[in-house]
């Protein structure tokens, strides 16, 4: 968790020690919300030139100025990945980005959303509705609780699930462990695929081993993609997916102009290449 004080001087400070050593601050003009809710501080701020900006304990979870690549990338390198994604999960991303872009794939029928903290919904349905835009969806089940438990109780029905969590510190952690990614394989159908928060390959080389080591035990295919997001630490984080069947790194399906021109990071090209990994990563994940 970031320090309580991370607001001076008209700027927002985050800090953690999962990059401990390094910071990064955005200008704000305005606290727009702030509140305590039963699991954490939930606050949206006006930042100057980066739109408004949502944070968790202190933590950025998004800014209106780059969320898309984060959460396109998240949602549609396993979407497409799958060649006929019918029913899907999504656990945390309370702020509705991922759903967002789940929604875009006409073929999925059902989409089970696990958020642990309502505030998150409701404070997104607030102040951030060009994300929090899918949660009217008929297609569309909210589910308030635990995701971590949500996911054990289930059994071979989804094709595909995406886990959107914050930092790996405080309750999130379980999300980063072995018997969670057992209870996703369980989770899914036979082909299905999973994709999770992966962190950073420069900050987070731990994480991101463990992940992977993870993934790479449980799964048939495993694959680590990158996006570039300048308001995550160190500018970028990455994608942690596990696939039962199909190949990760190429779409398998075909992208519509309708839905390609809503977007402004995901294309087919950067499905591919955002697993071409700099060599550092790649000697990181070869030695798992
Ligand atoms: N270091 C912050 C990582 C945040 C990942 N989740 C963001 C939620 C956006 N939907």
């Amino acid at each position: 968790m970031a320090d309580a004080n991370h607001i001076k001087d008209g700027w927002f400070f985050e800090s953690c020690s999962l990059w401990s050593g390094m910071g990064f601050a955005l200008e704000i003009e305005k606290v727009l919300h702030r509140e305590k809710s039963r699991f954490q501080q939930v606050e949206v701020f006006q930042t100057k030139n980066y739109g408004k900006m949502l944070a968790l304990d202190g933590i950025i979870q998004l800014t209106e100025f780059d969320e898309f690549a984060y959460q396109e990338m998240l949602a549609h390198v396993p979407l497409f990945a799958h060649p006929f994604p019918e029913s899907v999960l999504v656990i945390g991303g309370g702020d509705g980005g991922i759903l967002r872009e789940v929604c875009r794939h006409d073929c999925v029928k059902t989409i089970d959303f696990c958020e642990i903290d309502e505030a998150v919904i409701r404070v997104s349905k607030q102040f951030l509705p060009t994300l929090a835009c899918g949660f009217d969806d008929p297609r569309v089940n909210v589910f308030i609780g635990d995701g971590y438990a949500y996911v054990l109780e289930k059994k071979n029905q989804y094709d595909v699930i995406i886990v959107d969590s914050s930092d790996p510190v405080g309750p999130g952690e379980v999300l980063f462990k072995k018997p969670f990614y057992e209870g996703l394989k369980a989770a899914l159908k036979p082909d299905g695929i999973v994709a999770t928060q992966g962190e950073s390959i420069f900050l987070h080389q731990e994480c991101v081993t463990n992940l992977a080591r993870i993934t790479k035990q449980l799964f048939v295919q495993q694959a680590y993609a990158c996006i570039m997001v300048p308001t995550y630490p160190g500018g970028n984080i990455g994608i942690c997916l596990g696939s039962l069947g199909p190949e990760l790194k190429q779409p398998a399906r075909k992208i519509s102009d309708r839905v390609q021109k809503k977007l402004q990071y995901y294309t087919p090209q950067i499905h591919a290449a955002s697993f071409v990994l700099p060599d550092f990563a790649r000697r990181m994940f070869d030695n798992i």
